[in-house]
């Protein structure tokens, strides 16, 4: 059983636009284990912690009041190479590279209205899942379904 996991949050404008269904279906059709999910409205404080590798990015103060305008969904997504194939179903940061069929791709056009945050490495992944989900922890049930997937 592949136990790497990645943080996958659908950001605002995705909750806004009614495409907390489609994100979802996207990782449980792939055959990934949904571990954790919560809704949150994160404060300043939290999404500066989150963000705090891009602190000093001319964008910074815009993506934090982006993100702190409304509740983001915040997953815990479970199975092999969850990490990389995470950021292949979200798709390219730059819409422009974005390729059809990924989540970027199908749904957004604008680099600071993308709907989505993925992990870019398994250190992120923990550090992030930690932030996010440290007090609640993650969730660990088998599915007779990974008999098929793996
Ligand atoms: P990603 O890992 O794909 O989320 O991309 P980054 O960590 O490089 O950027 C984090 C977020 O900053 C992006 F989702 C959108 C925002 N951003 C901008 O608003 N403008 C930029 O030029 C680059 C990133």
């Amino acid at each position: 059983m592949a136990t790497e996991q990645t943080y996958i949050m659908v950001k605002p404008d995705g909750v806004q636009r009614g495409l907390v269904g489609e994100i979802i279906k996207r990782f449980e059709t792939r055959g990934f284990q949904l571990v954790a999910l919560k809704m949150v409205h994160a404060s300043v404080e939290h999404l500066e912690e989150h963000y705090k590798d891009l602190k000093g990015k001319g964008f910074f103060p815009g993506l934090i009041k982006y993100m702190n305008s409304g509740p983001v969904v915040a997953m815990v997504w479970q199975g092999k190479d969850v990490v990389k194939q995470g950021r292949v179903l979200l798709g390219a940061t730059n819409p422009l590279a974005s390729a059809p069929g990924t989540i970027r791709g199908d749904f957004a056009i604008d680099v600071g209205r993308n709907i989505c945050h993925g992990s870019d490495s398994v250190e992120s992944a923990k550090a992030e899942i930690a932030l996010w989900f440290g007090q609640d922890g993650t969730i660990s049930y088998s599915r007779a379904v990974d008999a098929w997937i793996y």
